[in-house]
Formats: C-alpha cells, sequence, structure tokens
C-alpha cells in the first residue's frame, strides 16, 4: 500500500497523484493541514523536512520529482529508452527554476504586496515570464508534441501540464489565466494532454468550479 502526504492543493504533488491513479496501484491520497504538516515535521516523519511524501513498504521518499520517478515506472509512464528516460528527466529537472518561481511571495503577509510581486512574476521582465517562453519554445520544437520529444506521453508531461496550468487556477492570487493565451504553444500542449485518454478519464468528475479546472479539455480557451 502506497500513501502520499500532502496538502490538499494540487502544487507539487498532482503529477504524482495522476501517475498513481494511471498505476492502478492501491494508494491513498493523504491530505494534510498545516498543523499536521508542523506535527509531522516535528516527529522526524518527513526526511526533507518538506511535502509531498510517499510512504511505501520499504520507507519514506521524498522529493517530489523522485516520487514522481518512482510512481511514474509503475505507471508506464517512464520511457524505457535510455535517452528518452534521459530527456524526460533533464525536462522535469528543468522545470525548476519555473516551480520555485513564486516561492518568494508565498510568505508575504500583505495581500497587495503579495499580488504585485505576482503581477511582477509573469510581468515583461520577470521569471515566471522568462520560463513560460522557454517551455513555449521547448513544447512547439518538440517532434512528437509530447513534452520531452519522448515517442509517447510520459513522466515530463505529467510534471509540466499539472506543474504549469495549474498555476492558473486562481488558487494563487495575483496570477491570472489569461496569460496563458499568450502562448499558443502551450495552449495547443493543453489540448493535447487534457484530451489524452487516460487523463481526460482521470479529470472526468471535476467540475468548472473546482480548483483543478485548468486540468479539463478547453480550459483556457477564450481567455
Ligand atoms: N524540492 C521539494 C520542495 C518541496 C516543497 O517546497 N514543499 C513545500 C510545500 S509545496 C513545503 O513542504 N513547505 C513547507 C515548509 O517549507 O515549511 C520537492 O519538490 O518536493
Amino acid at each position: 500500500m502506497l500513501r502520499l502526504v500532502y496538502f490538499p492543493s494540487p502544487g507539487r504533488a498532482e503529477a504524482i497523484r495522476v501517475a498513481l491513479s494511471l498505476s492502478g496501484s492501491e494508494w491513498e491520497d493523504s491530505t494534510i493541514d498545516g498543523e499536521r504538516f508542523q506535527a509531522m515535521k516535528e516527529g522526524g516523519e518527513l526526511p526533507w523536512g518538506m511535502v509531498p511524501v510517499l510512504q511505501t513498504p520499504d520507507g519514506t521518499i521524498a522529493e517530489s520529482s523522485a516520487i514522481l520517478r518512482f510512481v511514474g515506472r509503475l505507471a508506464g509512464l517512464v520511457p524505457e529508452d535510455p535517452y528518452q528516460c534521459a530527456k524526460a528527466d533533464e525536462f522535469i529537472d528543468g522545470m525548476e527554476p519555473l516551480s520555485k518561481s513564486l516561492d518568494s511571495t508565498f510568505r508575504i503577509a500583505s495581500v497587495d504586496e503579495r499580488i504585485r510581486l505576482r503581477k511582477e512574476v509573469f510581468g515583461p521582465s520577470g521569471k515566471g515570464t522568462r520560463n513560460l517562453i522557454r517551455l513555449e519554445g521547448k513544447v512547439t520544437e518538440s517532434e512528437t508534441g509530447w513534452a520531452a520529444g519522448t515517442d509517447e506521453m510520459s513522466i515530463a508531461d505529467l510534471k509540466l501540464f499539472t506543474g504549469l496550468f495549474g498555476l492558473f487556477s486562481g488558487n494563487y492570487d495575483g496570477i491570472d489565466a489569461s496569460v496563458i493565451s499568450e502562448y499558443p504553444g502551450l495552449i495547443a500542449y493543453h489540448g493535447k494532454v487534457s484530451t489524452e485518454p487516460r487523463i481526460k478519464s482521470h479529470y472526468a468528475d471535476v467540475k468548472a468550479e473546482d480548483i483543478r479546472w485548468t486540468f479539463l479539455p478547453g480550459a483556457f480557451e477564450g481567455q
């Protein structure tokens, strides 16, 4: 039995959740609040003091990308070809600057200041924008349309799809979904992944008002 421990939001756990669900393994989605997080941290249950973690019969695995590689194998989403596998890994590691681009804004108490800083991140010379431009280039250049140029959808696609589009759900004040309208390549990529039969079926019960609306087909059309 595998148990994923994270906050209820998609955040750094969503790609792992999708892979676990596609793997057909028995697993539990253990969602925690801040108090439980603190207790787990103080109790030494978090190897690096952070979540997500995956509790397995052999012990606890931390670091979202390591967990994604582990569960991605169970789901058949890690390419067998060593070069393609390395390219998927490269893509996952290469996405870290985007994942980190908002980190400095989380602990800002003033909402106005938080919004200002986040608008800057996705402003003309912000680091969020730099990453979106780079990612737009990557998906446009890919001969197969999959993020890392793999023959089939891979863990890199789960990471990009959830990590990128999850930022625009409205969960992060100051980040507007209309930002994505500037990136036709990313919108086309969203269409490819969101309509992939396994992904579409995974999100089949999500409603337009749910936090996960950005993973539904057509989510960014007309933004
Ligand atoms: N490199 C880590 C980063 C994990 C991370 O930043 N986790 C955040 C939640 S998204 C956390 O545990 N924050 C609580 C804290 O730092 O006290 C990973 O990818 O798993």
